[in-house]
C-alpha cells in the first residue's frame, strides 16, 4: 500500500455520567480520530490519549501535534506502507506510544480492509464473543456507588472494578461484598495514588476476596510493586507501569505483577499488545484488556484483542451506553454480560458518517 492522506479528527463526546478516578474527573471525552487513506482502502485509528497528561504522559493536542508534525510525514515516505512497517519507521522517535498506536491502527483497518481479512482472526482471536466487566467511577457516597454497581450488575456486567484512592477504598469494597455477595468478580484500581507505605493499609482489603488491584504505586515504581506483593494475599496487577512487551516481561521478572492489564495504546498499538499477551502467556500471567473510553472504533479493535486466548479475565470493554448516549458506531450491546467480536473486515465497524459529524470539532489534513 501507499499512503495518499491522513485525516486528524477532533470529537467531543459526552460521557453519560461524570466518570471520577484518583487523577480526575471526565465529563466527556475529547477523541482524537485518524482516518488514512491508502491507495487500496481507508482505515480508521484512535488515540487513547485523554485531554490532560493525568493518566499518562500524552495527552490529546499533544498526540495531534506529533502526528501531524513527526509520525505522518515518517510514515508518507514508506512505499511499502503495511502495519508492521508503522512500527519500523517510528522507532526511532521516542515514547508517545498513543499516538503511535492510532496510527498503526488505522493503517492495519486499510490493509485488512484491502485483504478482506477481520482484525480477531489476524490477531488469533479464539472466540467471536467476550465477557463483559465495568470500571465504575469514585462517587460522592457510598450509597450512590452500591445502586450504580447494582445497575450494571442488573445489565449483565460480570464483572465490577472500582477506582480506588486514600479515602475510598475499603469502606467502598466492604460495602459492596456486604451488598452483592462474594460471588461478584470484584476488582479495585488506584491509577498510582498510593506508595509503599500504604502497605498495611492495602492489606485490608485482603479479607475480601478482590481478584486483582491495580497500579497502587508509581508507574516508575516497579520494585515498589514487587514488594507491596510480597505484603498483600490481593495479586498485584500493572497498567500504567507496562508500556511495552519488554517491560511487561522485566515486571514479571521481577515479581511485579501477577496479572497485566492491556492496552493497545498504551503500549504502543495492536501488535505490541499481541506480543505483551504473548510474554504473559509464557509466563502464566493472566491478562485482560483495559480501555480508555473509546468510542465504537477503539471498542472494536480491544474486541477483537480480548479474544485471544491469554484474555482469561473479564475486561474493561463495556457496551456503548455504559459511556455514550449515542456511539459513533454501531452501538455495543451487551448481551448475557457478553459483547460479540466484529467479524467484518478490519476493525469491523464504520463511523456512521451523521454521527461523526455531529460530534466532530475540527477536522485537518495532513499533507503526505
Ligand atoms: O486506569 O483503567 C484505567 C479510563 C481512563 C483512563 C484510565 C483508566 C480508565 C478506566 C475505564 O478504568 C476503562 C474503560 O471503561 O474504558
Ligand atoms: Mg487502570
Amino acid at each position: 500500500m501507499k499512503l495518499t492522506g491522513v485525516e486528524l479528527r477532533r470529537i467531543e463526546m459526552p460521557l453519560v455520567a461524570p466518570f471520577r478516578t484518583s487523577f480526575g474527573t471526565q465529563t466527556a471525552r475529547d477523541i482524537l480520530l485518524v482516518r488514512v487513506e491508502t491507495d487500496e482502502a481507508v482505515g480508521w485509528g484512535e488515540c487513547g490519549a485523554l485531554a490532560d497528561p493525568l493518566y499518562s504522559p500524552e495527552y490529546v493536542d499533544g498526540a495531534a501535534d506529533v502526528l501531524r508534525r513527526f509520525f505522518v510525514p515518517a510514515l508518507a515516505e514508506a512505499d511499502h506502507l503495511d502495519a508492521t512497517a508503522v512500527g519500523r519507521v517510528l522507532a526511532p522517535f521516542k515514547g508517545h506510544r498513543m499516538a503511535k498506536a492510532a496510527l498503526e491502527m488505522a493503517v492495519l483497518d486499510a490493509e485488512l480492509r484491502a485483504e478482506g481479512r477481520p482484525l480477531a482472526r489476524e490477531l488469533g482471536a479464539v472466540r467471536d464473543r467476550v465477557p463483559c466487566g465495568v470500571s465504575v467511577g469514585i462517587m460522592g457516597s457510598v450509597g450512590e456507588l452500591l445502586d450504580t454497581v447494582g445497575g450494571y450488575l442488573d445489565a449483565g456486567y460480570v464483572r465490577i472494578k472500582l477506582k480506588i484512592q486514600p479515602g475510598w477504598d475499603v469502606e467502598p469494597v466492604r460495602a459492596v461484598r456486604e451488598r452483592f455477595g462474594d460471588d461478584v468478580l470484584l476488582q479495585v484500581d488506584a491509577n498510582t495514588a498510593y506508595t509503599l507505605a500504604d502497605a498495611r493499609h492495602l492489606a485490608r482489603l485482603d479479607p475480601f476476596g478482590l481478584l486483582l488491584i491495580e497500579q497502587p504505586l508509581d508507574e516508575e515504581d516497579v520494585l515498589g510493586h514487587a514488594e507491596l506483593a510480597k505484603r498483600l494475599a490481593t495479586p498485584v496487577c500493572l497498567d500504567e507501569s507496562i508500556v511495552s512487551a519488554k517491560s511487561a516481561a522485566d515486571a514479571i521478572a521481577l515479581g511485579a505483577c501477577q496479572v497485566v492489564n492491556i492496552k493497545p495504546g498504551r503500549v504502543g498499538g495492536y501488535l505490541e499488545a499481541r506480543r505483551v499477551h504473548d510474554v504473559c502467556a509464557a509466563h502464566g500471567v493472566p491478562v485482560w484488556c483495559g480501555g480508555m473510553l473509546e468510542s465504537g472504533l477503539g471498542r472494536a479493535a480491544n474486541l477483537a484483542l480480548a479474544a485471544l486466548p491469554g484474555f482469561t479475565l473479564p475486561g474493561d470493554t463495556s457496551a456503548s451506553d455504559r459511556y455514550y448516549r449515542t456511539d459513533i458506531t454501531e452501538p455495543f450491546v451487551l448481551s448475557g454480560g457478553h459483547l460479540d467480536v466484529p467479524a467484518a473486515p478490519g476493525i469491523g465497524v464504520e463511523p456512521v458518517p451523521e454521527l461523526l459529524a455531529e460530534v466532530t470539532t475540527a477536522t485537518e489534513r495532513v499533507a503526505c
